[in-house]
């Protein structure tokens, strides 16, 4: 037999048709151009047949045709197949041997069957022949488009890449066959993205092809790439498919202030640590590259303000680091300078910027001031009511100057013993005092702004009492003296002591004498124990 592919563009064109000794194939000759790889198997000639793919006509197309030249004479003989397919895709005409194709077949489904021929006796059904195998291929047609699979595409690439920079690459699969014909042989070519990126048209890597991307013009760009069977050529078919591609960013923006003079009006009781103000500079990279750190260049040599930076807004934070007086320095002005947080721009510097920063110190209502915070006087005790002990003084520290009033705190002069000039804050006794009862008192004076009440100061005033000899001495107790009957003259019966409650500076001195009753008797003596507080009565 001799099977006879009917297909015009057979591509086993390198085979040989070959003629084995004891069979006797026969090309039927049906095709055009075909060639024939048979070998011997028993009588059969074995070959392949070659169906086109999708073929749809109103009738069976005939794939081929098997003939035996055994010498069957007049016998009347059938050819009856089997195998995949046998009856279904495939029907042999049993007396002419013409295999027909009954369904469209798809390459890409199922690329050949495997089918076996026999020819058998018509009247007996008895096998002449052991039944023999060949083979049935489809043959490609170019009916699948390329397809990208894993598509749609993202990609990234750092903003300012050099032409030619690699972006991504992509990949379309095409399900025609790969060793015949070009209908799986792809060719890529870029539909939209131009002039910005290319894409090569074999390898399908698409490259920077525009210098000088700029993330902070534009940052997203749509990649149309095609893929195109039958090598790029007319009448390929061709598959698409889209590459989102974001430009990264790159450090190569300097910060700028949003503003070249900023004013602030700062009130001068402000906490240190507190805001006075926010300056901001502008960086029109993102993420780290966007950072910026603030710093005070001049117009600060008190070291009065800080500068920081707000991690989530980027913005210069001003704060006071000592405490603003009006009265002393109600302006300044302060050069600022803001620094992009990477140290290695990718282009020339300076990544930096500066600017102005004008603060007006405003005028607060501050409580008065005293002019010590604490004061010692001193006054002697009996002193005469209304005596003058001694004065404070306020000041009211604004520009306005508001006149001060002044209070004795009653809490700390319970026994109301001072007086104070409101005005003027001199102090004055109110009743006597005795140094033996209180050495100190220790009052409190306030100052009130007449203007704002709510200001209020405080200070002490410690008062000392001052000693004066107001005190007689005294004999610390009653003595009883013994005294032998037969005392000698000059001994020491009993020394007695005095004591006083002043307190002289020089300590005290004491003069012991009898009493005016006694000096008329002879028989006692008292003696002064030189400076000493040791007193004696003697025979
Ligand atoms: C009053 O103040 C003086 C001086 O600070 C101090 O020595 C004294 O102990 C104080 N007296 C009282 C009763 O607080
Ligand atoms: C005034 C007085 O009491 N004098 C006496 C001193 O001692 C002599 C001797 O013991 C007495 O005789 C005195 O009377």
């Amino acid at each position: 037999f001799i099977p006879t592919s009917l297909s015009s563009s057979c591509p086993d064109s390198q085979s040989k048709s070959t003629q084995s000794g004891g069979s006797t194939a026969v090309a039927s000759g049906l095709g055009e151009g075909q060639r024939l790889l048979s070998r011997a198997k028993r009588g059969w000639v074995w070959n392949q047949m070659f169906v086109l793919e999708e073929f749809s006509g109103p009738d069976p197309i005939l794939v081929g045709r098997l003939h035996t030249d055994l010498d069957v004479r007049n016998k009347s003989i059938k050819y009856v197949l089997a195998g995949e397919g046998a009856g279904t895709i495939f029907a042999i005409e049993p007396l002419t041997g013409n295999i027909h194709a009954m369904k469209r077949l798809d390459r890409e489904e199922k690329a050949e069957y495997t089918l076996t021929a026999q020819v058998i006796n018509a009247e007996t059904d008895e096998p002449l022949e052991p039944p023999s195998e060949f083979i049935i291929k489809v043959q490609d047609i170019n009916d699948n488009p390329p397809q990208f699979i894993k598509g749609p595409y993202r990609a990234s690439v750092p903003e300012m890449s050099a032409v030619g920079t690699t972006v991504t690459q992509v990949t379309a699969t095409d399900a025609d066959d790969p060793v015949y014909g070009n209908s799986a042989k792809l060719v890529y070519s870029i539909l939209e993205g131009q002039p910005y990126f290319s894409v090569d048209p074999n390898s399908a890597t698409i490259k920077i092809a525009l210098h000088g991307m700029d993330r902070e013009m534009r940052e997203e760009y749509l990649v149309v790439i095609q893929a195109k069977d039958m090598g790029g050529h007319m009448g390929g078919l061709s598959g698409t498919t889209t590459v989102t591609i974001t430009l990264t960013d790159i450090n190569d923006n300097p910060p700028k202030f949003s503003k070249s003079l900023y004013e602030f009006v700062i009130p001068e009781d402000l906490p240190t640590g507190k805001m006075g103000g926010k300056v901001k500079a502008n960086d029109r990279d993102i993420g780290e590259n966007a950072k910026s750190t603030y710093n005070i260049l001049e117009g600060d040599e008190q070291g009065m303000f800080e500068i920081t930076t707000d991690t989530q807004t980027q913005e210069g934070i001003l704060r006071l680091k000592r405490p603003l007086d009006y009265e002393s320095k109600k302006a300044y002005t302060l050069k600022v300078e803001a620094t992009n947080i990477r140290s290695e721009p990718i282009s020339g510097g300076p990544f930096k910027d500066t600017a102005t920063v004008k603060i007006v110190v405003e005028d607060s209502d501050e409580p008065p001031v005293f002019s010590k915070p604490i004061y010692f006087l001193e006054v002697n005790e009996n002193a005469p009511i209304d005596t003058v002990i001694g004065a404070v003084t306020a000041r009211d520290p604004d520009a306005t100057g508001s006149l001060v009033r002044y209070v004795i705190d009653r809490h700390t002069d319970l026994e109301r013993q001072f007086n104070i000039n409101v005005n003027d804050g001199k102090i004055t006794l109110a009743k006597p005092l005795d140094r033996e009862t209180d050495m100190w008192h220790n009052i409190t004076v306030t100052a009130t702004e007449s203007r704002n009440h709510s200001q209020i100061s405080r200070a002490i005033v410690a008062i000392r009492v001052m000693d004066i000899n107001d005190n007689a001495p005294e004999f610390a107790t009653e003595y009883e003296a013994f005294l032998c009957e037969n005392g000698k003259p000059g001994q020491v019966i009993q020394t007695v002591s005095a004591v006083d409650k002043d307190d002289p500076i020089q300590g005290h001195y004491f003069d012991y004498r009898l009493v005016p009753e006694m000096l008329n008797n002879p028989n006692f003596t008292i003696k002064n124990n030189q400076g000493e507080r040791l007193k004696s009565i003697e025979k």
